[in-house]
């Protein structure tokens, strides 16, 4: 099935901030978006699918993709240098864990803290219900040519533990299984608006600020993967850049790329 367009104002929804480009199945709604930006598409085009085939994760890790959840990626063209993109990670963890919280707060009984972990998750009662996905391309002097911010939430289902480095789980299982994910969409897509402009206002200090509210075990013990030995210590916050800043018995350091570790099970 062609792709359908729908521009804010236009058949769909009205309040949509977004240029919506809508498939039924894609290998990875990011592929899709990269094709789109070497056609030059335009700064708030917004690629979304039912379902992926070759959902992709940092690293070459798969993000598990059956139709119920969403998908999508978000072509910005954003005049900063290109140092800068990576706050759009936070700025997106944050509006995904916004739009989260506001799902769960009107469809769920009681239902569990939202938290962004460190860097690129959202988790729901110390699941992880949504992932993201950042890349990027510069020009030669250095200016970002356009970000893509690739978002999976999990809305009818999720993987099982076996399938997962993290534990998973999803609007459903947290309380909100009559969810449509067209809702889901519209109050993600009014979260992504309202956190952009947060950034485009306050610049990454607001976003770090509201980062850091959310924050998964700020304060608790962690333990992160950057490729060797485990780094451990408790996590102190994010620096200005969105390193992870952690004190060990030997200092404060600052991890730029990593993975927080889910904690080991703890036996009765
Ligand atoms: C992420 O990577 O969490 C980024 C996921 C981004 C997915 C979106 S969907 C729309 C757009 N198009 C794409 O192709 N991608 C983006 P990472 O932190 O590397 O986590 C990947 C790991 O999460 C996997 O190795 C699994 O352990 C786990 N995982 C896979 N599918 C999952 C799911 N549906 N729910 C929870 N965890 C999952």
């Amino acid at each position: 099935m062609p792709p359908q367009t729908l521009a804010p104002g236009a058949d769909g929804d009205p309040r949509l901030p977004f240029q919506l480009i809508a498939y039924d199945e894609v290998d990875s709604t990011n592929t899709i978006a990269k094709r789109l930006c070497a056609a030059e598409a335009s700064d708030r085009t917004l690629v979304w699918a039912r379902r992926q085939t070759a959902g992709r994760g940092r690293l070459q890790r798969t993000w598990i993709s059956p139709t119920g959840n969403l998908y999508l990626s978000l072509i910005l063209r954003p005049q900063v240098a290109a140092r800068e993109a990576t706050a759009l990670t936070f700025v997106a963890a944050v509006a995904v864990a916004d739009a989260v919280a506001a799902v769960l707060s009107d469809e769920a009984t009681d239902p569990a803290p939202v938290r962004c972990k460190w860097p690129n998750d959202v988790l729901v009662g110390g699941r992880k219900i949504a992932g993201i996905l950042l890349e990027s391309a510069t020009t030669a002097h250095g200016r970002l040519e356009w970000v893509i911010v690739g978002i999976g939430i999990n809305v009818a289902s999720h993987p099982p533990p076996s399938q997962t480095i993290y534990p998973a789980t999803s609007l459903a299982a947290e309380g909100a299984s009559a969810i449509t994910l067209e809702a889901v969409l519209d109050t993600l897509c009014r979260c992504l608006d309202d956190r952009l402009r947060q950034w485009t206002d306050g610049g990454f200090a607001a976003v770090r600020t509201a980062w850091i509210a959310m924050a998964h075990d700020l304060g608790r013990a962690i333990a992160v993967d950057c490729g060797g030995a485990p780094v451990c210590g408790v996590f102190r916050g994010l620096d200005e850049d969105g390193a992870l800043v952690i004190e060990g018995d030997d200092g404060v350091r600052r991890i730029s790329a990593g993975d927080v570790l889910p904690k080991p099970k703890t036996t009765a």
